[in-house]
């Protein structure tokens, strides 16, 4: 009797929110960015609003690509799409209160993470009956991070596929954004590797979930040095474990370490369900044989909020074995000037002061960055893993206690800014 109750109290609503009928249908919405240009052997970072459906409905499903002007693909051979990240403006996000943009400062707004993809190319696909609400005045905004492995400059625009329920009463997911470095617009964090072979290196984070419900979808992000990321509940065990899969062609000239082609995502329309108050644990694990720079640890997950009474673990299948091309980051430019005994220089556009530097070990070096663009230091191969924020003022610094030799280079301009340090 409550079920025909409730059968009858939903037909109502519906009646209600789509009156005369309206047809259920799921469009296939495309959107096109504005141009973004990439200047030669660099990288473009930066945020757009993103035109978005101006209907009330539901995303069931999202996909990109990097496009010329013309529209036609582009191969990440030519511009790689390093990752994307879609996000609603003026709505809180589920784990984050505020995040800091490229550049250190904090987003002057809320917004809503809700869908991202990166080198692994993770095409969301909400099982039925699941959506992602959204009103026609909803505004969304992008995050892109896209490298041009060129010499000369491109222009660019990301085209997004958006699979847009209309007329149609799904069942609402909140997307929940778990990231070991949360709240950043860059969240990196660099693997030393320093630890032998076979060692790895893990990071976590974790969040409380407020309410019951079920996981229903998911995906996961990795760079190059990727083992796996697990989304567990403390209380039960794993929920969801992502794995890489290697390998494609990689483009030349090296700029970074390649991440995985795929990660393995999930979807289940019977949903793993989590109580309120349990906590979710991600753990990223790297392998911690070799340095890997500006590595990250991302899942994103689609929950549906509802009662639930108990927890229980998954096994996540495990992709056919790949391997990963081992590749040397190699500097593009080779570093100019005399070799100095100095402890600091500075950081400009588009140089290092001091491009040739030696230092005794258990020296702490000092970069005073004073560009009118943001730059870093980050480790193109050498013996630990290191990299900065990127930053336009302000000092990082870097204490060296392995000898050898560190090839260091600005990871958005590789082919203008390098410097080396030689550790005695
Ligand atoms: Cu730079």
């Amino acid at each position: 009797m409550r079920t025909l109750t409730r059968l009858f109290a939903l037909g109502a609503f519906v009646a209600l929110a789509f009156p005369g009928g309206a047809f259920a249908e799921i469009r296939t919405l495309v959107y096109t960015s504005a141009p973004i240009n990439i200047a030669p052997h660099a990288v473009a970072e930066g945020t757009q609003l993103a035109p978005s459906p101006q209907i009330d409905g539901s995303v069931v499903g999202m996909s990109a690509n990097v496009v010329d002007m013309l529209g036609n693909p582009i191969p990440p051979t030519d511009v790689m799409l390093h990752h994307i990240v879609f996000a609603k403006i003026g709505v809180p996000d589920t784990t984050c209160s505020g995040i800091e943009n490229y550049g250190g400062r904090m987003a002057p707004f809320q917004a809503q993470r809700f869908w991202a993809e990166g080198e692994e190319h993770f095409t969301l696909g909400l099982p039925d009956p699941y959506g992602y609400p959204n009103r026609a005045g909803d505004a969304w905004g992008m995050l892109y991070m896209l490298m041009n492995h060129h010499a000369l400059p491109s222009v660019v625009e990301i085209r997004y596929t958006v699979r847009y329920a209309v007329g149609e009463a799904r069942t609402p997911v909140t997307p929940i954004w778990l990231d070991v470095r949360n709240c950043r617009a860059d969240p990196v964090f660099n693997v030393p590797g320093t630890g032998g072979p076979g060692s790895r290196y893990r990071q976590r984070a974790s969040w409380v979930a407020p309410a019951s419900g079920v996981l229903v979808a998911g995906g996961a992000h990795l760079h190059g040095g990727g083992i796996s990321v697990d989304v567990a509940d403390t209380s039960c065990g794993s929920l969801y474990t992502s794995y890489p899969t290697w390998g494609g062609i990689e483009p030349r000239p090296v700029m970074h370490e390649p991440g995985p082609t795929a990660m393995t995502a999930f979807d289940d329309p019977a949903g793993r369900p989590v109580r309120a108050g349990d906590t979710l644990q991600i753990t990223a694990t790297y392998d911690n044989s070799r340095p890997h720079v500006r590595a990250m640890g991302i899942a994103i997950l689609y929950f549906a909020p509802r009662p639930v009474s108990s927890c229980a673990s998954h096994t996540s299948p495990v992709p056919a074995p790949t391997t990963p091309e081992r590749v040397t980051v190699a500097l593009l430019k080779r570093p100019a000037g005399p070799s100095r005994r100095v402890t600091s220089t500075w950081v400009g556009d588009y140089a290092f002061g001091a491009q040739r530097v030696t230092i005794k070990h258990g020296t702490r070096f000092t970069w005073r960055f004073i560009g009118r663009v943001a730059h870093d230091v980050t480790l193109a191969n050498g013996p630990v893993g290191l990299a900065s924020p990127s930053l336009a003022h302000g000092t990082w610094s870097y204490r060296f206690t392995r000898p050898g030799t560190y090839r260091l280079f600005c990871s958005l301009h590789p082919a203008l800014m390098t410097q080396v340090i030689r550790v005695r």
